[in-house]
Formats: C-alpha cells, structure tokens, sequence
C-alpha cells in the first residue's frame, strides 16, 4: 500500500449499514484502506471519542438562484457551500432553474460559471423545467443528461414555474426514455390561488394567511395526482419537501401497492410551526415557505414517516432570504403574504438538527440518520459509491461528529449570508466537528481550512432509483403492441 496522506484514527465509524472501531486511510482524496490499526500517515487525525461519518448530501438546495418573485438568494457557490460544509455536508446538489423561453443548455452553462470559482465543496445540478418546450425535451435534456444532469424538479405550483397535467406527462414520458430522475413540488394551485384571492379580498394579509392559502388537502391532492401521472408513464418519482401527513399518506399508500415513489422532508417540518408565522412585527416573513410550516399533529405525523421508511432523504430546501429590501421585503416593508420571498434558511443545520432531535432524543438511530442526510440521496441521484459511503475507492468525504457537543443556535455561529436563522436559540446535541472533503481538511476546530472554487462539478451517473418498475398501465404496454409507440418521443406511421 502507498504510504497514506491522512489518517483518521480511533473512531467509531458508522455507515447506513455498519458500524466499526476502525481507523481510515486515505491517499490523493480517496479511501484506501479501513482497518482495525494502520500504520502512520503523513497526517493524522485523532477521532477518539467521535462517530465518523460518510460526508452529508444536501439534495435540496437553492444557491445563487433567482426566486419566483425575482429575488436573489441571499447565499452565493461560496457562503452556501461553506454554510454547507461547518454543517457536516460535504455535497450540494442546488437547481440550474430554466425561466421561460430559455434553453437550458444556457442555464446549466450559466450557472455552472456562477459555481467554479467559489463553491468550496464538490456540486451538481438538478435542472428545474420550467418551459418544457419540444426543443427542451429532444434537444437539451438528452445531451445534458448524458453530461451528469441526471435529475430534474417539476412544479405543480408557482405562476411562472407550473406545468399543467399535459405538460407533467411529456416531462415523465422524457425521464422515462432518457432514465433521468424526476423530483416533484406537490401543491394544487389552482386551491391556492383561490384561497389567496379570498383571503386578500378580506384584507387577510399577514404571514399567517401564507400557510392557510397553502391548504394540506392540496398537498395531499397534488402527490396523489403527481403519483397517479407517474404511474401512467411508469417511471419512479421523488416528492419533495413533504411538510403534512395527507401528503405522506398518499405516498405511503403508492409505495405499499409497490410503485417506487420516494419522498422527502424538511428540518422546518419537525422544528417550526406555522405559530411562527404569527411571530410579531413581520418577524412571521422569516418563516414563510412552501409547502408551508403545519402543526405540531403534522411534525410528529412526519417522524412517523422517517421511522417507518416512509421518507428517504432528508433536506434543507434551503433557499435564504435576508429579512430586508433585497430578500423578504423585496416589494416594501409591509408585503402581504404573497408577495414575500418563499424560503428559509437551513442548509448548515440540516444533519445537526435531524443527529440532535433524531438520534440524540431516539427517534432514529445513526444508521438511518446517515442514510437520510448522506447515503440515500447518493443513490438517488446517481453519485453512490462515490459519495454517501466509506467504502474503499470512494471519495474521502467525512464528518467527524462529537456526539456530546452542544450549542446553543445563533445566527452569529452560522456561515450563511441569511442574516438570521429559524432555529434562533434552539439547543443542539451533536455536532460535526471535523469535516473532510475529497481527503482535505475542510473544517477543523471551528475554522474553514479549504479554498474558494476547490469544488467539483460532479458528472452523475444515470440514478438507479429510475429505473421503470415495469407496472405500465395495460392500455400503455408494449406488450400489447400500443404502449411502444406512445411512450417513444418518435411519432408513429397512422395506424
Ligand atoms: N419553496 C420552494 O419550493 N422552493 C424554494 C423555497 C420554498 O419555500
Ligand atoms: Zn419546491
Ligand atoms: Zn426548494
């Protein structure tokens, strides 16, 4: 064997799957070995006491993006991805988000350039179709998919993101053919739009009236339909940022009739509630996402979901706006509720919060915790082994996690550009303390030891979780002679 650039000695090493005493070799930013006692390395790190962990994966995250209203995120490729990594994340995968009438190509190029000379942790990009045009689907998205742009967000919801039912099937009937994974923001939109209109017609205008414009039954409607669409074109889809129990009930009903529909939630589905919104003095605009904050029936509802393997992967949605003129308050000082900026802040205590009010207080154990926050959105989008493990061959991504370290959240601890956290004086038990990126120290004794623009764009590999589960409807099989022509983007000779 080489001699070993580092070594991470006498921790407790835990994966999804196993746990071990084990120290941990690496040589040229890769796991070489794992073994019980391995010789010098050339550097060392003392893990004695503390779990070591597969590097977090943030599958959801919204970095140097211009939101629905036109607002920048308050975080850029480098306060996002050092915010990411002192949270013991050591890959992001943000959005290129296509507006419309623009090519994709462009965007994914666009933000490719925002992202190489800053993002301190490796990175990829889901693509948002907005503007599923002809050219999009047969054009861009088969040369993009084969570059590593393997997964794409659809939206059910939002004025100038929303596809209608029509639009969702070209866009499924495209994942299919192309093998691409496709993640979907469940709302009906048509009920928020309503209820918007009613509830600003009666002078309803504070923050709370964004959650109640934001009904759980549309939740639960739209992942009902969004299922019913996938299952049609027969391809797996993942439902992000699943916030009630009428939407997890749908899932969980699909995925016990064996259709492979995957599903995520958030740190502020189990943390806040929508009381937040009531937060004096506008302080309510700090909380204002979608699907919006519930209850506390829906939080214990959305454990239920981690514990039972309802939810595979755990993100942030991390999407930061300051709480001024350039974020929140972009339309004035007293906005009503829809014209705040959509988006909290949470991408650097995504794994802390789930580690302190999972594992800490027993609601899960660290396998799973692993799972969520590291291993499952590895496979899901396409970049396991390499990330999301600590096999040998992979990369050196680590989290070294000091299980009684306990912080009180301020936003001053924090490396977002936010200006303020949700999770302002909670306590935490649990921290990542030592982090290495590709074999780099990263983050080590509370500094940031790594450069800007030391991050790889990442080509990910086809997802396996894509794969058609072969349940087509009987109208569209193949089998029967019919379902071939329909499901392929070539148009069929008359029959
Ligand atoms: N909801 C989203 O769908 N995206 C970004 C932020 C939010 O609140
Ligand atoms: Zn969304
Ligand atoms: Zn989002």
């Amino acid at each position: 064997m080489p001699e070993l650039d580092l070594v991470v000695r006498n921790g407790t090493v835990v994966t999804s799957s196993d746990r071990m005493a084990c120290d941990i070799g690496i040589v040229d930013g890769k796991i070489a070995a794992l073994s019980a006692r391995l010789d010098r390395g050339k550097q060392e790190i003392d893990a004695t006491g503390l779990y070591v962990l597969p590097g977090g994966v943030e599958g959801h995250c919204h970095i140097e993006q211009r939101g629905t209203h036109g607002v920048m995120t308050a975080d850029d490729f480098y306060t996002g991805t050092v915010s990411a990594v002192f949270g013991g994340t050591t890959t992001v995968l943000p959005f290129a988000a296509q507006g419309q009438g623009e090519s994709l190509r462009r965007v994914v190029e666009d933000y490719a350039a925002c992202a190489r000379p800053k993002a301190v942790i490796d990175y990829g990009f889901h693509l948002i179709i907005a503007d599923p045009t002809t050219q999009v689907l047969e054009q861009e998205l088969p040369s993009l998919i084969q570059e590593g742009f393997t997964s794409f967000k659809i939206y059910m919801t939002y004025d100038r993101l929303r596809l209608d039912d029509l639009q969702v099937l070209e866009v499924f009937a495209a994942a299919r053919e192309l093998g691409a994974f496709v993640m979907v923001h469940a709302e009906n939109h048509d009920m928020i739009r309503w209820l918007r209109k009613r509830l600003l017609e009666r002078g309803h205008v504070k923050p709370r009236y964004h959650a109640i414009s934001h009904p759980r039954v549309g939740e639960g409607e739209a992942a009902n339909r969004a299922i019913a669409l996938s299952r049609l074109i027969d391809i797996p889809i993942l439902i992000v940022h699943v916030s009630c129990e009428q939407a997890m009930v749908e899932i969980r009903k699909a995925q016990t009739a064996g259709l492979k529909v995957f599903a995520e939630t958030c740190p502020q589905y189990l943390c806040l509630t929508a009381k937040d919104l009531d937060r004096e003095a506008m302080e309510g605009a700090k909380f204002c996402c979608s699907p919006p904050l519930r209850d506390l029936a829906s939080q214990e509802a959305i454990w239920r979901g981690i514990r039972n393997g309802t939810f595979q992967v755990f993100s942030s949605d991390h999407a930061p706006y300051r709480f001024d003129e350039t974020g929140k308050f972009h339309a004035g000082p007293n906005p009503h509720f829809t014209q705040v900026a959509n988006g909290l802040p949470g991408i650097e205590l995504r794994a802390p919060l789930l580690f302190s009010e999972g594992v800490g207080k027993g609601r899960i154990d660290l396998h799973q915790f692993v799972a969520l926050t590291s291993t499952n959105p590895a496979k899901i989008y396409g970049l396991y082994p390499r990330k999301g493990s600590l096999a040998v061959g992979g990369d050196a991504d680590i989290a070294l996690w000091d299980p009684h370290k306990e912080v009180t959240v301020t936003h001053d601890i924090l490396h977002d550009a936010c200006g303020y956290t949700p999770y302002e004086g909670m306590r935490i038990k649990g921290w990542p303390v030592t982090v290495l990126s590709r074999g780099r120290v990263a983050v080590q004794d509370g500094q940031l030891k790594i450069a800007r623009g030391g991050g790889c764009l990442l080509k990910r590999e086809l997802s396996t979780a894509a794969r058609p589960l072969g349940v087509l409807e009987q109208e569209m099989d193949p089998a029967k002679n019919f379902g071939a022509s329909v499901l392929s983007s070539r148009v069929a000779q008359r029959t």
